[in-house]
């Protein structure tokens, strides 16, 4: 990840860019300096990071929520791109974004894992805000130019664009799984979802099997003939739909881990912690992924004696998210107390069990928890892709340590040389735990070498590029 930069915020003419990025957020998020006075920062985070040099490159424009509700932005220059935010009122944040958003699609397109809620107003906010996006950036973008949409909370915006401007060459990515038709149908808006998302003319998925997914729900809900990859709109006119599984930038994380201070700093945990062996999990506090049926197997394991208290420990990172919609208050309180039971029976006045560090970190203190923990456990339920368990592979700068990965994280069809685990069977991720930490070191070493080549070989320029490269064929 690159260092967070500021610079002074100046307000732009009216310019048109060649390639407009739409998503939820905008790239920056406002920080207020010393003196109080405020300035933007471009936001951490990989997506961000590989698109700033292809934005810059073209005078790009980036069209997004500022983060602030009931405020309204001129659009402005940062670090040469165009920034131009969309408004939301404090009720759109409510019914689009906390609502529709958060308490609808996300469950729903992760397995139902938590009951999704259908409202009809949330709906309506949805439908507003997508428009107010899709005329924004049809406002941003030069003639025959390109839009890349991102995600979930904007999948009407491809259709709206197409109509607005038909000159526009459209992707769009969601960076979350998509359903299959039995639990898509429960939708009660589905048919406008997939109209939306088929106006664009490349809609890319994580893995192959959510393209398909798509593409069957467009033959059987909107009634479209599709072929192969494609499918086919009653002008005539064809969109693909198809998977191009999401990366990190393994170099970046790879030099991070070989710094000096963060190999350091990585010594100094594995001193604090005092233990043979350390086991790591780092998450969004969501319960997506997996975190009550892995600190149930760590539990069961150190109850059992498998491992043992006084030699092994497992920490877990579960940076708050969502902090305002009722399922992830609740799961905050259930692992608070699961934690808490286990480290109060199984724990000592010297030692816990569980080290539990409910909040975030920045990056250079991740990738040493990263480089300092022998195994790694990624138990999502299900995940588009997961790139906590590519972050902890590019950290492996000496080729050691294991990756404990679900099978239902879009991951796991790539990494395949991880020990792949089903979250829901309790006994069966135990075992594979105590399995990957006890391998032999070269067996440990030669999984790992593995999975560092995958990672390196497909990081996430090369994501970026495929997916630009594809769209400029389809159209
Ligand atoms: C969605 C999809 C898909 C976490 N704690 C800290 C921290 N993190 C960073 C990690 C990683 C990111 O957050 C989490 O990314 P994931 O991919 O694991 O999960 P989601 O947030 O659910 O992302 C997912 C992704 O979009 C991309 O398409 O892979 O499937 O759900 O980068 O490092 N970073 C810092 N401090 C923390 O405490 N600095």
């Amino acid at each position: 990840m690159t260092e967070a930069m500021s610079s002074t915020t100046q307000l732009r003419g009216k310019r048109r860019a060649d390639f407009v990025m739409v998503a939820n957020r905008l790239a920056v998020e406002r920080v207020f300096e010393g003196d109080g006075s405020p300035a933007w920062r471009t936001s951490p985070g990989g997506l961000v990071t590989a698109l700033v040099p292809i934005m810059q490159a073209k005078d790009g424009a980036w069209v997004g929520w500022h983060g602030a509700p009931d405020e309204e932005l001129e659009p402005f220059d940062h670090d040469g791109i165009d920034m131009v935010p969309v408004r939301l009122s404090q009720q759109e944040v409510t019914d689009y974004y906390e609502g529709m958003s958060n308490a609808t699609f996300w469950p729903l397109y992760h397995d139902s894992v938590a009951f999704p809620e259908y409202h009809r107003e949330w709906w309506d906010a949805y439908e507003v805000v997508n428009r107010r996006f899709a005329e924004a950036a049809a406002e941003a973008a030069e003639e025959g130019g390109t839009v890349w949409v991102q995600d979930y909370q904007l999948q009407l915006v491809p259709k709206l664009l197409r109509e607005l401007r038909p000159d526009l060459r459209i992707g769009f990515f969601l960076h979350i799984p998509f359903p299959p038709a039995e639990l898509f149908q429960q939708l009660p808006w589905r048919r406008a979802v997939l109209e939306g998302l088929a106006g664009a003319d490349l809609v890319g998925f994580q893995v192959p099997g959510a393209a398909s997914n798509f593409l069957r729900l467009v033959k059987r809900l909107v009634g479209w003939d599709t072929q192969r990859q494609e499918f086919i709109r009653p002008d005539g006119t064809r969109g693909r739909a198809a998977a191009y599984p999401i990366s990190i930038a393994f170099d970046t994380f790879d030099a991070l881990a070989r710094r000096p201070e963060v190999v350091a700093r990585a010594r100094s945990i594995r001193e604090e912690l005092d233990a043979d062996v350390v086991f790591l999990g780092v998450d969004r506090l969501d319960y997506t992924k997996g975190i009550r049926q892995r600190v149930q197997a760590f539990g069961e394991l150190f109850r059992d004696g498998e491992l043992d208290p006084a030699r092994a420990v497992f920490v877990q990172v579960a940076t708050p998210s969502r902090v305002r919609v009722d399922e992830y208050r609740r799961l905050r309180d259930d692992i608070d107390q699961m934690i808490g039971h286990i480290n109060g029976t199984l724990g000592g006045l010297a030692r816990t069990p569980i080290k539990y560090l409910h909040q975030g970190f920045p990056h250079d203190e991740v990738a040493a928890l990263y480089a300092a923990a022998d195994v790694m456990v990624v138990t999502p339920l299900r995940d588009g892709m997961n790139l906590v368990a590519k972050e902890y592979v590019a950290c492996r700068t000496r080729g050691d340590g294991a990756l404990v990965l679900s099978e239902f994280a879009g991951a796991a069809q790539e990494l395949k040389q991880a020990w792949q685990v089903n979250p829901y069977d309790i006994n069966g991720m135990k075992r594979t735990i105590v399995e990957a930490y006890r391998a032999p070191r070269r067996e440990q070493v030669r999984r790992m070498r593995a999975l560092r080549r995958q990672v390196a070989a497909h990081d996430i320029d090369r994501w970026a590029e495929t997916f630009l490269d594809d769209l400029r064929r389809q159209r």
